[in-house]
């Protein structure tokens, strides 16, 4: 399996997946701003017409785009390591927690904080959104683990989506049960891992360019 991925943007949540899975992948990195392989300029849009990571392509050459799509095929691919209920509701109850993150926390909260084509309105409108939905998460995670009853997809994706608020006004010191779920989860192996693989590489991407 090839990941398609840039440093730190929700293609981490991935790379955390086939961590947790013990997966052999190829991770191919794309240039957020040219939206070309790094590796060999290909335009990455011939594979994602929107130029967004993640994507995937198995190893039956079969592409795979969109977070929630990708992070349950990988569950699925790799049963043994349980990233995801097989089926009935606690699988829904799954699917729920990432469209949650995907719609209500990536594109309405953190998305307009971190583009920097996102004008004043659009800021504003997504901190006005923020505390009710980190709220919700901070009712959630009282007195519980993970998100479902185990570490999933959902915990990898919330564990991304929730890591840039560092660089955005958010303060989730604000949410004692989500920050220590998040301090949680930063000791996990396989997050340990693919977070500081990708920060070095987001740094060192960063200290280029303000180089250049
Ligand atoms: N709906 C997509 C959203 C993916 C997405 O927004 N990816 C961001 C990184 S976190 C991206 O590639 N941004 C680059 C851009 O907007 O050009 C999904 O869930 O996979």
């Amino acid at each position: 399996m090839q990941l398609y991925y840039s440093p730190m943007a929700c293609s981490l949540a991935t790379r955390i997946s086939l961590y947790e899975a013990g997966a052999d992948a190829e991770f191919v990195r794309i240039d957020g701003r040219t939206k070309q392989v790094r590796d060999d300029g290909r335009d990455y849009r011939t594979v994602n017409p929107l130029g967004l990571v993640p994507a995937i392509a198995t190893d039956e050459g079969l592409v795979l785009t969109e977070n929630a799509a990708i992070l349950q095929h990988v569950a699925d691919r790799f049963p043994s390591a349980n990233l995801a209920p097989p089926s009935g509701f606690e699988r829904s109850r799954l699917q729920q927690w990432l469209c949650f993150i995907g719609t209500e926390l990536h594109k309405v909260v953190f998305a307009p904080l971190l583009d920097a084509k996102a004008n004043e309105g659009a800021r504003a409108y997504a901190l006005e959104k923020a505390p009710e939905r980190l709220s919700l998460l901070e009712v959630h995670l009282g007195g519980r683990e993970f998100l479902l009853d185990h570490f999933t997809v959902a915990d990898a994706y919330l564990f991304t989506v929730l890591g840039w608020a560092v660089v955005t006004p958010i303060d989730l010191s604000k949410y004692p049960a989500v920050s220590a779920y998040l301090g949680r989860l930063r000791e996990r192996p396989s997050v340990r891992r693919a977070a500081s693989e990708e920060r070095d590489l987001y740094l060192a991407e960063q200290a280029q360019r303000k180089s250049a």
